[in-house]
C-alpha cells in the first residue's frame, strides 16, 4: 500500500462520526490542537470533514471564548481516559447540554487550520458558510488568550498548565514546575501506562503536579489570575501560534468583507512583544510567578519562525541547523537540544522529534527564505514515516518510531506533505 493510502487508513480509522481521535487507546477523545492539525490532512481526504472536525471542537467552545483542550466522547468508554469528565465537571461552568470537555486550553493554531481548510475547497466552504460561522468563534477564543491569560501585563499569552504547551513533559516546566505541590500517585490512577511504556511518558512526579494544578484551577471555577495559577509562563508556541493564527485571520477577513486591520495589528504586536522571550538566538520561555525566562534548549523556541516577517528568523535557522538541533543532519527536528544532558530520544516532549512540530517548522522555513531547508524536513519527515509508520513521536537520530501506534497528527502531515 502506499504511503498515501496507509496515511489515509489511519485518519479514516481514527474518524469518530464528527472528529477524528489522537489514536486508538491512549487518547480516546478529542484534543483541540491535534484536530487543527488533523483538519490540514484530511482536508486531502475530505474537505466537509476537515470542515466537520474544527466544528465539532468550537462547538464546546465555553461562552467566554475558551476552547477546551479536551472535548469528551460520551460513546468512549468512561474510564479510558485519566482524567476524564468526572474530574473537570465542566458541566459546573456550561450546564448539562454542553458537551463535557476539560477546562484548559492548547496551543491556538485553529484559525490557521480553517484558512487551509477552506482554501482548498472555496466552494463547500462557501455553500456551507464554514468561515462565516467560524470566524465569530475564532475571535472570541483569541480575545479569551489576550483579555483573560496576559497574566504577565507585559502583551503576552501565560499558559497555566504544562498540558496547555501540547509539549506536556518538557524540560522546560521542570523548574516552574517545583513550587506545586504534587497529589500523591495513590490519590489518582493514570490510565496512560495501561497503553504506553512507562519509559516514554511522564513520571507519576510529573502527573502529580499536572492533578494538582487542574484541580485547583477547577475549584476556582476557571477563574484566571495569579492568586490562582501557581504555574503561570509564557511560552513561545502559544504566543506565535496566535501571531499566525492572527495573520489567517486577516484573510478569512477579508474573505469575509470584514477589516482584516485589527488582525494586521495584532501580528505586528505580538511580533514586537516575541523579544522579550529571546536570548542567544533561541526564544525561551518565561516564568511570571519567578519574573525570569527559563533558559533551556526546547524546540518550542523555534516556532517563533511561523510568524509572517520574523526580524529574527534567520538567527532561528541558524540555531536550527547549528549543534543543538541538527536539523538539514537529521531531517526533523528533535524536542529537546541534543547536547544538553537533559536530552532524552524516548521520553515524550524531552527528545524525540514530533510531525507537527516539525510540519509547522517547514512552513516558517519557506516563509522567511530557506525552501532548501524547507524541503530537507518535507523529505526528512516522509522518509521517517515510512521506516516507523504513523508513530507519535521518533528517536531523532535513527528515526525509531515511539509511543502510540495509527497517530492521526502524524498521518495528516503526511497527507499534507504528499499533497
Ligand atoms: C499529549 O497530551 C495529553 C494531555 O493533553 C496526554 O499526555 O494525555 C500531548 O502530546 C499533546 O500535545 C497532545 O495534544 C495530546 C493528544 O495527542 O497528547
Amino acid at each position: 500500500m502506499s504511503l498515501r493510502d496507509q496515511a489515509a487508513e489511519v485518519l479514516l480509522g481514527n474518524w469518530r462520526g464528527h472528529n477524528t481521535i489522537p489514536a486508538p487507546g491512549l487518547y480516546p477523545h478529542q484534543w483541540s490542537w491535534d484536530s487543527a492539525f488533523i483538519a490540514v490532512g484530511l482536508r486531502h481526504l475530505s474537505s466537509l470533514r476537515a470542515q466537520q472536525e474544527l466544528e465539532s471542537l468550537f462547538g464546546a467552545q465555553w461562552a467566554d471564548g475558551r476552547v477546551p483542550h479536551i472535548v469528551f466522547d460520551p460513546e468512549a468508554p468512561r474510564q479510558g481516559y485519566f482524567p476524564g469528565p468526572e474530574f473537570w465537571r465542566s458541566e459546573e461552568v456550561n450546564g448539562p447540554q454542553h458537551p463535557d470537555t476539560s477546562g484548559i486550553v492548547q496551543p491556538p493554531v485553529h484559525a490557521l487550520a480553517a484558512w487551509e481548510v477552506h482554501a482548498s475547497d472555496p466552494e463547500t466552504s462557501r455553500r456551507r458558510s464554514f468561515l462565516e460561522r467560524l470566524y465569530p468563534k475564532l475571535v472570541a477564543w483569541h480575545d479569551y488568550l489576550r483579555g483573560r491569560r496576559d497574566l504577565g501585563g507585559r502583551g503576552l499569552v501565560s499558559i497555566v498548565h504544562p498540558w496547555e504547551s501540547g509539549m506536556d513533559n518538557s524540560p522546560s516546566w521542570d523548574a516552574p514546575l517545583q513550587r506545586v505541590e504534587p497529589v500523591p500517585p495513590t490519590e489518582f490512577q493514570r490510565r496512560d501506562l495501561d497503553h504506553a511504556d512507562a519509559s516514554e511518558r511522564p513520571t507519576d512526579a510529573d502527573y502529580g503536579r499536572y492533578v494538582r494544578l487542574a484541580a485547583t484551577y477547577r475549584d476556582h471555577g476557571y477563574a484566571d489570575g495569579l492568586q490562582v495559577h501557581e504555574f503561570a509562563v509564557e511560552d513561545p508556541v502559544t504566543n506565535s501560534l496566535l501571531a499566525a493564527s492572527e495573520a489567517a485571520l486577516v484573510r478569512i477577513a477579508q474573505e469575509l468583507g470584514e477589516p482584516a486591520h485589527p488582525h494586521e495589528a495584532e501580528v505586528a504586536r505580538i511580533r514586537d512583544a516575541l523579544p522579550l522571550l529571546l536570548e542567544d538566538g533561541l526564544f525561551h520561555s518565561y516564568d511570571v510567578h519567578g519574573g525570569d525566562l527559563v533558559r533551556g534548549g526546547s524546540v518550542a523556541g523555534l516556532v517563533p519562525l511561523v510568524v509572517p516577517g520574523l526580524p529574527q528568523a534567520q538567527d532561528l535557522i541558524a540555531t536550527a541547523t547549528g549543534p543543538r538541533f541538527r536539523a538539514e543532519e537529521l531531517g526533523v527536528v528533535p524536542s529537546w537540544d541534543l547536547t544538553d544532558p537533559l536530552f532524552d530520544p524516548s521520553r515524550y516532549w524531552r527528545g524525540p522529534a514530533w510531525f507537527n512540530i516539525t510540519w509547522l517548522l517547514q512552513r516558517g522555513l519557506d516563509d522567511h527564505g530557506a525552501p532548501e531547508l524547507a524541503q530537507v524536513l518535507r523529505t526528512g519527515m516522509l522518509t521517517a514515516a515510512n521506516r516507523s509508520g504513523f508513530r507519535e513521536y521518533i528517536d531523532p537520530r535513527t528515526c525509531e518510531g515511539k509511543g502510540a501506534h495509527h497517530f492521526s497528527w502524524t498521518a495528516a502531515v503526511v497527507l499534507d506533505l504528499l499533497a
